[in-house]
């Protein structure tokens, strides 16, 4: 691919000639915005171990009490994007937050889409849509763009969990905003155990439901039951992994950031090809190995790491007699309805 002509090749007077007019050539920045064979990104792999974080997310807590945060949250910043945008990736947003005995965070609801992974304590919820939903360490509750959501903490310990929303891609796109809201009454609790047998759902007279998110808490002893499931009933399968899904439809959960759950068998080194979304991996119980080329990281319990899109991916389990369980998210579901998805290798 030959080299294209540089600024600094045009004379001055008609570069000022241009800028005055609010017009840029293409050619000088042409292989910035297209380079050759695959995309440069921002995004560097970063993990962020739970331990270092743990102390300085519990001294906010000290320090700052629930009125001034509204959301207490330490944002995980990915380096290549700038640590004060908010960015783990090109379209993730990752925060741990924590929320004390007896807290409350008022009720909201805005245009990005938001998952959380509970990480740590029990005792809190999350009332979504006018659905309480109990929060116990791997629960996965969604708080999908327009919901009112709110969280409250009847327990006697921190909870911490793990925020995961498409704010970067909503707010690029001009679109992110908040609207605030009273508390909302709660009318329904446990409306998962209604989804809990794949292959059927609920069809009173033979209706089925049209919401856009008939499931909000998928209950990781549920779904930890199923990985292990899936183990005995295919040992053989190439990766042990469940994708969290609308059960109505079996789309992905929500429209932008899939999700998702792996078990690693014991002694199993499973080798991802090259996918071209970015890639955010949570270890909920156990410890794996997260290696790309030149870099690997050993995560403990609780440990959150991002690996860029098209960089293959090696997970292993240390472990020779345990399995392990990871929680992943990806941007693959914008990816494929923008076409742009792609496996290499
Ligand atoms: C949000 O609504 C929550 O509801 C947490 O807990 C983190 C980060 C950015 C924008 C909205 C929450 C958030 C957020």
């Amino acid at each position: 691919m030959h080299e294209l002509g540089r600024l600094e090749d045009l004379p001055q007077d008609y570069r000022d000639a241009l800028t005055e007019r609010n017009l840029v050539p293409l050619w000088p920045s042409l292989r910035a915005v297209l380079p050759p064979h695959a995309p440069r990104p921002r995004t560097q792999p970063i993990c962020w171990p739970y331990q270092d974080l743990r102390p300085l997310l519990l001294q906010a807590g000290e320090l700052t009490p629930m009125e001034k945060v509204e959301r207490r949250v330490l944002v995980l910043a990915n380096p290549g994007h700038g640590l004060t945008n908010m960015q783990a990736s090109a379209t993730m947003y990752l925060g741990m937050q924590l929320l004390l005995p007896g807290e409350w965070a008022p009720s909201h609801r805005h245009t990005p889409n938001a998952v959380r992974m509970v990480v740590e304590g029990e005792g809190a919820y999350t009332t979504v849509d006018g659905e309480k939903c109990p929060m116990s360490r791997g629960d996965l509750i969604l708080t999908p763009t327009g919901l009112w959501h709110e969280h409250g903490h009847d327990g006697t310990a921190p909870v911490v969990w793990l925020d995961v929303l498409d704010l970067p891609l909503i707010y690029y796109m001009e679109a992110s905003y908040v609207t605030e809201g009273k508390p909302q009454p709660v009318t329904a609790q446990g409306a998962d155990a209604a989804y809990q047998r794949g292959g059927v759902v609920p069809s009173p007279v033979f209706v089925r439901s049209h919401a856009h998110f008939p499931m909000l808490r998928y209950p990781w002893a549920d779904v930890r039951a199923a990985l292990q499931a899936l183990d005995r009933s295919q040992p053989g399968i190439a990766a042990v992994q469940v994708a969290y899904i609308n059960p109505e439809t079996g789309a992905d959960c929500q429209k932008v950031l899939g999700y998702s759950a792996l078990m690693l068998r014991p002694g199993e080194i499973l080798a991802l090809p090259a996918r071209s979304c970015a890639t955010v991996y949570h270890q909920i119980e156990g410890g794996a190995r997260v290696a790309i080329e030149g870099t690997a990281f050993d995560l403990a319990e609780a440990d959150t790491c991002c690996v860029p899109g098209y960089t293959a991916t090696t997970l292993t389990n240390a472990s020779a007699t345990e399995p392990v369980y990871l929680f992943t998210a990806d941007d693959a579901p914008l990816q494929k309805k923008l076409g742009v998805y792609e496996v290499r290798g």
